[in-house]
C-alpha cells in the first residue's frame, strides 16, 4: 500500500471536503476509511493500492472537481 499526502490550493469552505471525500471513495484501489482531508492545511491524506490505481488518477480526480493539486508526497506502507 502507498500513503499519499497531497497539498491542494487553499480550500475555501468545508463542503469542499465532502466533495473530495465522496469522489475519492469511488476510486477502485483507494482504501476505505483512509481518506483524511484537513481543511486548515488544505491537505489530503489517503492510502491506496499501487497495483490498482496510481497517483496520477488520484490527482486528476481531485483536479477534475476544481481543486488544483500543488504537490504530493508518497510513502510506502509496510
Ligand atoms: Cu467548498
Amino acid at each position: 500500500m502507498t500513503i499519499a499526502e497531497l497539498k491542494l490550493e487553499p480550500l475555501t469552505c468545508p463542503s469542499c471536503i465532502k466533495k473530495i471525500n465522496s469522489s475519492l471513495r469511488k476510486i477502485e484501489g483507494v482504501e476505505n476509511g483512509s481518506i483524511d482531508i484537513r481543511f486548515n492545511s488544505s491537505k489530503v491524506f489517503t492510502t491506496f493500492d499501487p497495483q490498482k490505481v496510481n497517483i496520477t488518477t488520484i490527482v486528476n480526480n481531485i483536479e477534475k472537481l476544481g481543486y488544483p493539486v500543488e504537490r504530493y508526497r508518497l510513502k510506502t506502507k509496510m
